[in-house]
């Protein structure tokens, strides 16, 4: 027979009359929709990665937007985190204060120059656009290449001084400039590596070198409606 206890309310309950434990559930993570080698998308990815914070990540085919995605925002654009209750944040940058503000072990929040980010987001990204994708913009790579060198002449005095952009330690600032230095360099690499900017290409090569850009850099298959979840960071 099993014992009987007394509940509190003076009820006699045995172990047979307990109620079913609640069957288990996923907790909901937010969902972050992200391509690989966008730089918008790498620098949402590198805060998350600097938080901490677990998300589902699903990375999309630009080409073949989900309709979840498109559902969640309309513009289509990545990066997109959806919150569990239901909020939705379409900015990377806005993205990235979200984790930080979440947590911020690190302390990125602790450096964030706007307007730097503001000229690279704007101008920089303009000239990267109109060099790397000279045929889609009939445009002339190489004057545009030019214009987005003098940028990066700016970061390179900025970083002989302390090796980052907005503070001794790496930020904010720099993990939001960074992918897209990264894309300007691949573009034509062994031009880039003529560049007479030597704390640009050093601060450059840390960052590729780092543990948190293989973090942020792993390839996942497109995500489809009842794919597997992938944790991000995995
Ligand atoms: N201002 C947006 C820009 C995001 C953006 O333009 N992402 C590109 C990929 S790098 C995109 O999704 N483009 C849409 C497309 O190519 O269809 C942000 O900061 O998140």
């Amino acid at each position: 027979m099993p014992a009987e206890t007394l509940a509190s309310d003076g009820a006699r309950t045995s172990p047979q009359d307990a109620p079913p434990p609640a069957p288990y559930t996923q907790p909901m993570l937010p969902i972050l929709y992200s391509f690989r080698r966008c730089p918008y998308a790498i620098r949402a990815r590198s805060a998350v990665v600097a938080s901490g914070i677990p998300v589902e990540l699903r990375e999309i085919v630009l080409r073949d937007k989900p309709a979840a995605l498109l559902a969640a925002s309309p513009k289509g654009t990545v990066p997109v985190l959806v919150l569990p209750d239901g909020r939705v944040i379409d900015q990377s940058l806005a993205i990235m204060h979200w984790a930080l503000a979440t947590a911020d072990p690190l302390d990125w929040l602790a450096g964030e120059d706007t307007d730097l980010i503001a000229t690279n987001d704007g101008a920089f990204k303009h000239h990267l656009d109109r060099y790397k994708y000279a045929d889609r913009h009939a445009t002339d790579p190489i004057e545009h290449r030019a214009a987005a060198t003098a940028i990066l002449a700016d970061l390179d005095t900025r970083l002989a001084a302390t090796g980052h952009l907005a503070s001794p330690r790496v930020t904010l600032t720099d993990m939001a400039i960074l992918p897209f230095v990264r894309q300007f360099a691949q573009t034509d690499r062994a031009w880039f590596d003529t560049l007479p900017l030597p704390a640009l290409h050093d601060w450059l090569g840390r960052y590729l070198a780092s543990p948190l850009f293989a973090a942020v850099m792993p390839k996942f298959a497109p995500w489809q409606p009842g794919a597997p979840t992938v944790i991000f960071p995995t």
